[in-house]
C-alpha cells in the first residue's frame, strides 16, 4: 500500500509526513522547503482480532499496541504543486512520477487561509481554490501521460492488430493501474475525448481524501465548515499538534493514546498553554486527525479490507509459532487463489485451498475473503 501527499507549497505536507512517521525531515513556512521527495512508513490502524481469539499476537511486520494493530503502510511526501504547474510553473509536473505507484492520495490544504495559491503568506485566501487546481493538475499529469500512450499506439496500429486496452495497460503500468479499471473507464467515456478519460482514470486509480490542515489556527473552522458543505471526503487535521503530542509522548512528558493525553512529566508553562490548546481542539475534532486521514484514505475511500494469513489454523501461527504474525490489506472482493499470490508467487502456484481458521471449514480458490479473515493456505507438497 502506497499513500502520497499531494498539495500546494507551505501546506504542511512534511509537517503530516512527519506526524505520520516520525521521520525528521525539513519543515518550513518557505514555499518549496521540500524539493527531493520524502519516503517512510506509516501505519494504518485496526482493532486486532487476538482479543476475540484470546491470544497475544506477535506482528511481523508494524506493531500491536493495547489491542491495536499497526499495519505498515509507504509515505510519499512530495514538492509543492503550484496553478499552471502542467505550463511548466513552480517545479512542474515531472516530480508527480514519484508517487505513480499511489493507490491513494492525500491532498493537504492549508484551511486557515493564510497561504496564497503559491504558499506565501497572507489573508483570507479561499482553500476550495486549492482542491480546484490541485486536482486540475493532477488531471493535466495523467493527460499527458495518457496522450503519449495514445501517440504511441496509433503508430503501432498501422502495423499490427493491438488492442488499446492493452496498450494503455502497458504505458499506465507504471501508474498502479489494473486493466479492469481501464477496460471499465473505456467502457464509459470511450475514447474519443482523452481529457476526460484523463481525468476519470485518475478519479478510478488515484482517490484523494481531503486533510484540511492547520485547523488549530483561528479562523481556520468556519473555512473547513465551508469546505464540508462542497466535498465529502474531508478530515479536520492539525500535523502541528500531531507532531507536538508524540514527541512529548516519546519523551515520557504525557500520556497520549491518540484521542486525548494525561500530562505525566514536567511541562513548562509554554508548552502548557499550548497543550491546553491542543487538548480544546481534540475535544471538538475527537484527535489530530493524522490517523483518521489514513485510516479513512485505506479502509473507507479504498474500501479495503484486512486479512491474517497463517501457517496453522489452530494455533493461530506461522512456522516459527509466532501468533498471527501477519496483516495484509486487500482490495475488497479478493478471492483467495488471488490473495495466495499476493503472499507469494510459489505460494499461488502450489495453492490447492484453504482453511477459515474460525469456522474451521475448507475453502477453494475462488472464496471471497471477507474483513478479519484468517486464513491457513494449503499448498501442493
Ligand atoms: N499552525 C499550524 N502550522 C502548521 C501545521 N502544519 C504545518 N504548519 C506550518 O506550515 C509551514 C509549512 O509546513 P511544511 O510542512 O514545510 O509544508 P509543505 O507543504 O511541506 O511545504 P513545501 O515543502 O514547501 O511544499 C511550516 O511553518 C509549518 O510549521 C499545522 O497543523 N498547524
Ligand atoms: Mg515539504
Amino acid at each position: 500500500m502506497e499513500i502520497g501527499l499531494i498539495g500546494k507549497p507551505s501546506s504542511g505536507k512534511s509537517s503530516f509526513f512527519k506526524a505520520a512517521t516520525m521521520n525528521d525531515v525539513d519543515i518550513d513556512a518557505r514555499p518549496f522547503t521540500t524539493i527531493k521527495p520524502n519516503v517512510g512508513i506509516a501505519y494504518v490502524t485496526v482493532d486486532c482480532i487476538e482479543k476475540e481469539f484470546n491470544v497475544k499476537c506477535n506482528p511481523k511486520h508494524g506493531k500491536c499496541v493495547n489491542g491495536k494493530r499497526y499495519i505498515p503502510v509507504k509515505l510519499w511526501d512530495i514538492a509543492g504543486l503550484v496553478p499552471d504547474a502542467h505550463l511548466g510553473k513552480g517545479l512542474g509536473l515531472k516530480f508527480l512520477d514519484d508517487i505513480r505507484q499511489a493507490d491513494v492520495l492525500i491532498h493537504v490544504v492549508d484551511i486557515s487561509g493564510k497561504t496564497d495559491a503559491e504558499g506565501n503568506p497572507t489573508n483570507n485566501y479561499d482553500p476550495s481554490k486549492d482542491i480546484e487546481f490541485v486536482e486540475n493538475e493532477i488531471d493535466e499529469w495523467f493527460y499527458e501521460i495518457i496522450k503519449r500512450a495514445i501517440e504511441k499506439y496509433n503508430t503501432k496500429i498501422r502495423t499490427s492488430k493491438i488492442d488499446l486496452k492493452d496498450v494503455l495497460h502497458e504505458q499506465l503500468s507504471g501508474l498502479n493501474i489494473s486493466k479492469e479499471v481501464i477496460a471499465e473507464t473505456i467502457e464509459k467515456v470511450g475514447f474519443d475525448d482523452l481529457r476526460k478519460l484523463a481525468v476519470e482514470i485518475r478519479k478510478m486509480s488515484k482517490p484523494i481524501i481531503i486533510a484540511a490542515n492547520k485547523i488549530d489556527v483561528n479562523g481556520s473552522e468556519k473555512n473547513y465548515d465551508a469546505l464540508k458543505q462542497k466535498h465529502q471526503n474531508i478530515i479536520p487535521v492539525s500535523s502541528l499538534a500531531e507532531i507536538i503530542l508524540s514527541k512529548l509522548s516519546f519523551e515520557g512528558k504525557i500520556d497520549y493514546n491518540g484521542k486525548d493525553f494525561k500530562i505525566i512529566g514536567n511541562i513548562d508553562e509554554n508548552m502548557r498553554k499550548a497543550l491546553d490548546i491542543i487538548k480544546n481542539m481534540i475535544g471538538k475534532y475527537g484527535s489530530t486527525g493524522v490517523q483518521d486521514c489514513l485510516n479513512k484514505a485505506v479502509f473507507d475511500l479504498l474500501g479495503y479490507i484486512v486479512v491474517y494469513p497463517v501457517a496453522d489454523a489452530n494455533k493461530l501461527t506461522d512456522n516459527k509459532n509466532n501468533i498471527l504474525p501477519d496483516a495484509f490489506i486487500v482490495k475488497r472482493g479478493i478471492k483467495l487463489k488471488e490473495f495466495a499470490y499476493i503472499i507469494h508467487t510459489d505460494i499461488g502456484d502450489k495453492f490447492i485451498g484453504g482453511i477459515d481458521a474460525r469456522k474451521k471449514i475448507k475453502l477453494s480458490g475462488d472464496y471471497e475473503l471477507k474483513n478479519n479473515d484468517v486464513i491457513e493456505i494449503l499448498v501442493k507438497r
